[in-house]
């Protein structure tokens, strides 16, 4: 049989033309903000920020806020907008080569909807119509990805990062919560526990400003030669 046409098929062509897609994990708090500002001076590099601002405001409604005020009722109705605002980033054409995106819909599933289901603010039942979603968006949708950065943090150092900058929903977090997310994060991206879409580079975020200068630009070296 003539394969010739595989060769020339359109999907192929348009694989080609697919960014490669980076997505930077880490606790609350540990730094993937100054991270992304880092990149932003890049032309190649699309920035994707997380859409916190739209939690914040889904039509005048602060979920973020009543997600925190009020888990066991909330919680469901926030990730699930989660989901939707990571997937639109995770489809989100972009001309640039190469696409750095703050969180995914993976850590979203694997850390956040997994504590809120360990600790009961999810219930199962509702987890797995998440989970329907989930997986009709990898079957429909380009979810891949190329490199995790994790932002590697101790629970303590996230958890005085997030009391400094003073974010007026998250004044009640306790520390226990960045124990939780720190724990499923090595879960998911070190102990490999769940689906973990992509090699994992891992960069020390306790250090202070100048220190991580120093792992930014080796990062930045790792990324736009991998991309080549
Ligand atoms: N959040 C959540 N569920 C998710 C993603 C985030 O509950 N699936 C919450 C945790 C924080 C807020 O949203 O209260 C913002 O979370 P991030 O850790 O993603 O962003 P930060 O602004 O804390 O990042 P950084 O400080 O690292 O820049």
């Amino acid at each position: 049989m003539n394969t010739d046409y595989l060769k020339r098929s359109p999907l192929k062509q348009f694989a080609s033309l697919r960014p490669y897609t980076v997505i930077v994990e880490g606790n609350i708090g540990c730094g993937k903000t100054t991270f992304l500002n880092y990149f932003q001076q890049f032309d190649d590099v699309n920035v994707l920020a997380e859409p916190v601002n739209k939690w914040r405001n889904c039509n005048g409604y602060n979920l973020l806020d009543k997600m925190y005020s009020d888990p066991k009722k909330w919680s469901f109705t926030f990730q699930s907008y989660v989901q939707l605002t990571i997937l639109q980033h995770h489809t989100m054409k972009t001309g640039h080569p190469i696409k750095l995106m703050e969180r995914s819909i993976y850590s979203a599933r694997h850390c956040f909807v997994e504590q809120m289901a360990r600790n009961g603010s999810i219930e199962r039942a509702s987890v797995s119509v998440m989970d329907e979603w989930f997986k009709w968006a990898k079957e429909n949708c380009d979810l891949s990805v190329d490199l995790i950065v994790y932002l590697k943090t101790t629970p303590e150092t996230a958890y005085q990062r997030m009391l400094a900058r003073n974010r007026p929903e998250e004044q009640y977090v306790p520390l226990e919560y960045f124990q939780d997310i720190h724990n499923l994060h090595e879960e998911w991206l070190l102990q490999k526990r769940f689906e973990c879409p992509a090699p994992v580079l891992i960069i020390d975020a306790n250090l202070d400003k100048s220190g991580i200068m120093e792992e930014y630009s080796k990062c930045k070296a790792q990324i736009f030669t991998e991309r080549e």
